[in-house]
C-alpha cells in the first residue's frame, strides 16, 4: 500500500490535510488535493467576503483554482445551463440536493480551514473548481 507511506509523509510536512470522503456512501474513491506549500503560503486572516460564480461547462474545471484568504466569507454560485446537477464542496462538506437545470445553487460559509478543496459535481463526478484557502 503506497497510500500509507504517502500519508505519513504528508503528515510530517503539513499540519492541515483535507482527506475527506466524497460522500457518506463512498469511502475510498475520492481524491483531495493537498497543500504542501505551507512554508511559502501566506496565511493572512481575511475579513472580507468573496463571491465566486461558476457556470458548469463554461468556466468550470479542475484547473480553476480560486484563492481566498483564511477567514473569508465565501459565497459560491453554481449554475449548470445544460442539466440538473448536484454540487459538493469537499473538506467543508457542503452540498447535496439536486439543483434544476439553469438554476443557481448558492453556498455561503466562512473559509476557516486552510487547504485546497475540490468542488465537485456529483452528477458528472467532474471537478468544477478548487477552493484554495490560505
Ligand atoms: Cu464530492
Amino acid at each position: 500500500m503506497e497510500t500509507k507511506k504517502i500519508w505519513q509523509a504528508l503528515l510530517a510536512i503539513t499540519p492541515v490535510v483535507g482527506l475527506v470522503a466524497c460522500s457518506s456512501n463512498s469511502r475510498t474513491s475520492d481524491t483531495v488535493a493537498v497543500v504542501t506549500t505551507v512554508a511559502s503560503m501566506e496565511s493572512t486572516i481575511g475579513d472580507g467576503s468573496v463571491t465566486i460564480d461558476v457556470v458548469v461547462g463554461e468556466n468550470s474545471g479542475p484547473d480553476r483554482v480560486e484563492e481566498v484568504a483564511l477567514g473569508s466569507q465565501v459565497t459560491l454560485n453554481f449554475t449548470n445551463p445544460e442539466a440538473e446537477d448536484e454540487y459538493h464542496v469537499h473538506g467543508y462538506d457542503i452540498g447535496g440536493g439536486i439543483t434544476k437545470k439553469g438554476d443557481t445553487k448558492t453556498f455561503t460559509f466562512t473559509a476557516d480551514k486552510a487547504g485546497d478543496y475540490e468542488v465537485e459535481s456529483h452528477s458528472s463526478e467532474a471537478v468544477l473548481m478548487v477552493l484554495r484557502v490560505g
